[in-house]
C-alpha cells in the first residue's frame, strides 16, 4: 500500500500492521480520515483529465441489500482506480425517490409519502457511508426535491414546445371505488388490490413522450454499440419490434364504411375466412348500438386486462358483429367478429384472420367453428393438416388462384403493387414500440408543469416560474390524489395564477379562474421507463 493517503491514515490513526483485518477499526479510521480531509469532494481542475462515474441511483426502499453493495462497489472500484491514475474523478450519489412504493407505504403506515421517503434516505445514506465509498456527498440529491425536478419540468416544457411531448386519450386500469389509476401489477384477477372492485379499462387524457419518432434511429444505432451483449441488443430490437406489412382495405357489405387491416403476411390473403376487430373499434361500437348482446360483450372486454402480455395468454373470446366484409381479391363475403385479443392501439385495430396459418386465429376459428383453409404449402413438399394446427412458416402459395406457386416475397410484392394501383392498400412499417406514457394520475411524482386553460387548452408554465412544487405535508389514503382532493392547492401553488399580473407569457394573461390540473409526471421511478428516457435523451 504505497498510496500516500493510506500511509497517512495508518500514521494518524495509529493503526500498525495487524495479523488479522479488523474491519471495524481500520474502516472507521479510514472513513474518519476521508471525512476530515474531504478526500472525495471534487472541484474543477483543468490540469487533470475528468472522469464522471454515476451508478444507477438507488430507490430509497428502506434498507440496502446485497444487490446495492455489489452495484456500488463496482462503480467505486472504477472510480478509485481512475483516481489513482490521476483523473479528477466525480462519483456523485442521489435517490430515485418518486414512485408508487412510497404511496403504498404511506397507506400502510398512515404517514405522508415524503416523510417515509426522507426517513429511508437518511437510513440508507448512513449505510452507504459505512461502506466507505469514494462519493462526493456534497453533491447528493433526491429526485423528489424541487431543486432537482425543476429541471425535469424545464425539459418537459421544452419538449412540449417542440411537439415531442403531447397529450392524448389512453386506456388505463381504473379503480372505481378508490377513484384512482392502478399499475398493471396492482390489478389482481381483474380487481383492485386494495378495494377489491372490478377494474375498468377507462380512457383518460395522458401525457406521452413521442419516442416512436426515434424508432428507426434507435434500431439503427444498435449496430453501433460495440461491446454490448447480443442478448441485450436482441431484447432491444424486439422491444422496438419493427415489422413490414401491408394495410389492406376491405369493403363492408351494404355500407360505405371500409375496414382497414394490417398484415405482415399478405401471402395468406386467400386464406382469410373472417375479419377480427378490437372491442374499441368504431365498427364494433356502431354495430353494438342495435345489438344489446354485442354491447354487453364489449362492456365485458372493458374490464379485462390491459397489458399486452396478459392479452396474449388470456382465453380467446369473441362475438360476431353481424357485419360482413368483402374479400378484396375474391369478392367473397366474410363475417366480421369482435375478438378480445385484437389490440386497438396496434396497426389498424383490425386483423384479416387466417386460421390455417396463424395460431391465434386457429384457436379462435376452432372455438367458434369458423372455416379453416390451407393456402401455404411447405417448401420441403411435406404434407400438413391445417385443421389440426396452423402452419405458420413461409412456403409456396396454393388455393390462391393467379398467385399459386409464388413465394412469400413474390406474393408480397405482387399484392402490394395491385392494391397500391387500385388505391385500396399500401406498404406499411409498424413498430411495437409505443410512445411513453409519463402521467400516472397519482400523487407522489413530479408535477406536470402545465396549466389547463379554457381558451388555449394546455399551456406550459413559463420557465421563469418553475418549479411547480408538490406539497409534501399531506394525508394520503390511496383514495384520490391529495392534490386533486384539495381544491385550494391548484390556486395556491401555481405562480402564474397567484400573481396573474406578473405573467409575461401572452397565454397566461387570461388565466383568472381557469381550471388547473397537475398530475404527477413519473419519470424516474420506473426503471424500465427510466432507461427508455435515457435512450431518448441519448438519441437527441
Ligand atoms: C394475417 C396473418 C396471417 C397474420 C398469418 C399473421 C400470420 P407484428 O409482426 O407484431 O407486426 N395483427 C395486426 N394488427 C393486430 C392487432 N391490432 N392486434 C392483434 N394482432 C394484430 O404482427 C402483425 C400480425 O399481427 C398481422 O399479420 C396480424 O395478423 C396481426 F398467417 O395478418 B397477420
Amino acid at each position: 500500500m504505497d498510496d500516500p493517503a493510506w500511509v497517512e491514515v495508518g500514521m494518524q490513526e495509529n493503526i500498525g500492521m495487524q495479523e488479522t483485518y479488523d474491519a471495524k477499526s481500520v474502516e472507521a479510521a479510514a472513513q474518519a480520515f476521508w471525512d476530515r480531509n474531504r478526500s472525495f469532494d471534487v472541484t474543477e481542475d483543468p490540469g487533470k483529465p475528468k472522469f464522471f462515474c454515476l451508478s444507477m441511483l438507488p430507490y430509497p426502499s428502506g434498507a440496502l441489500h446485497m444487490g446495492h453493495v455489489r452495484n456500488y462497489t463496482i462503480g467505486d472500484v472504477m472510480s478509485r482506480h481512475k483516481r489513482m491514475l490521476g483523473f479528477n474523478v466525480l462519483q456523485p450519489m442521489g435517490w430515485d425517490a418518486f414512485g408508487l412504493p412510497a404511496e403504498n407505504a404511506a397507506i400502510k403506515n398512515n404517514t405522508a409519502p415524503a416523510k417515509w421517503t426522507y426517513a429511508n434516505i437518511g437510513h440508507m445514506r448512513e449505510q452507504l457511508k459505512s461502506m466507505g465509498y469514494a462519493i462526493d456527498w456534497t453533491r447528493e440529491f433526491a429526485t423528489c426535491s424541487p431543486e432537482y425536478y425543476r429541471w425535469e419540468q424545464l425539459f418537459f416544457t421544452r419538449l412540449f414546445k417542440k411537439g415531442i411531448v403531447y397529450r392524448k386519450n389512453a386506456v388505463v386500469n381504473w379503480d372505481p371505488v378508490d377513484q384512482t389509476v392502478l399499475a398493471n401489477e396492482q390489478v389482481i384477477d381483474g380487481r383492485g388490490w386494495r378495494s377489491g372492485a372490478l377494474v375498468e379499462r377507462r380512457e383518460i387524457p395522458q401525457w406521452f413522450f413521442k419516442i416512436t419518432a426515434y424508432a428507426d434511429e434507435l434500431l439503427g444505432e444498435l449496430d453501433n454499440l460495440p461491446g454490448w451483449p447480443d442478448a441485450v441488443k436482441i431484447m432491444q430490437r424486439n422491444w422496438i419490434g419493427r415489422s413490414e406489412g401491408l394495410n389492406i382495405q376491405f369493403a363492408i357489405e351494404g355500407s360505405s364504411d371500409a375496414l382497414a387491416v394490417y398484415t405482415t403476411r399478405p401471402d395468406t390473403l386467400m386464406g382469410v375466412t373472417f375479419v377480427s376487430i378490437a372491442a374499441e373499434h368504431p365498427l364494433a361500437l356502431k354495430a353494438a348500438e342495435t345489438n344489446p348482446a354485442l354491447a354487453t360483450f364489449l362492456a365485458e372486454c372493458k374490464t379485462a386486462a390491459v397489458s399486452e402480455a396478459a392479452m396474449e395468454t388470456m382465453e380467446k373470446r369473441g362475438m360476431a358483429t353481424g357485419l360482413h366484409a368483402i374479400h378484396p381479391v375474391t369478392g367473397a363475403k366474410v363475417p366480421v367478429w369482435v375478438a378480445n385479443f385484437v389490440l386497438f392501439g396496434y396497426g389498424t385495430g383490425a386483423v384479416m384472420a387466417v386460421p390455417g396459418h396463424d395460431e391465434r386465429d386457429h384457436e379462435f376459428a376452432t372455438k367458434y367453428q369458423l372455416p379453416i383453409v390451407q393456402v401455404i404449402r411447405p417448401l420441403d413438399g411435406n404434407d400438413i393438416d391445417v385443421s389440426q394446427a396452423a402452419y405458420t412458416e413461409q412456403g409456396l402459395l396454393m388455393n390462391s388462384g393467379a398467385y399459386d406457386g409464388m413465394t412469400y416475397s413474390q406474393a408480397f410484392k405482387s399484392l402490394a403493387e395491385r392494391f397500391e394501383k387500385a388505391g385500396s392498400g399500401s406498404r406499411k412499417v409498424n413498430y411495437r414500440l409505443r410512445d411513453w406514457g409519463v402521467s400516472r394520475q397519482r400523487y407522489w411524482g413530479c408535477p406536470i408543469p402545465v396549466i389547463y386553460c379554457a381558451k388555449c387548452d394546455a399551456v406550459p408554465v413559463p420557465e421563469d416560474q418553475l418549479p411547480v412544487i408538490l406539497p409534501e405535508d399531506v394525508a394520503f389514503s390511496g383514495v384520490k390524489s391529495p392534490i386533486k382532493a384539495d381544491p385550494t392547492w391548484r390556486q395556491d401553488h401555481l405562480p402564474a395564477v397567484r400573481r396573474p399580473g406578473r405573467a409575461r407569457d401572452r397565454h397566461l394573461r387570461h388565466l383568472h379562474g381557469v381550471e388547473l390540473v397537475l398530475r404527477p409526471l413519473h419519470l424516474a421511478g420506473c426503471h424500465r421507463s427510466g432507461r427508455r428516457a435515457r435512450e431518448l435523451l441519448a438519441a437527441g
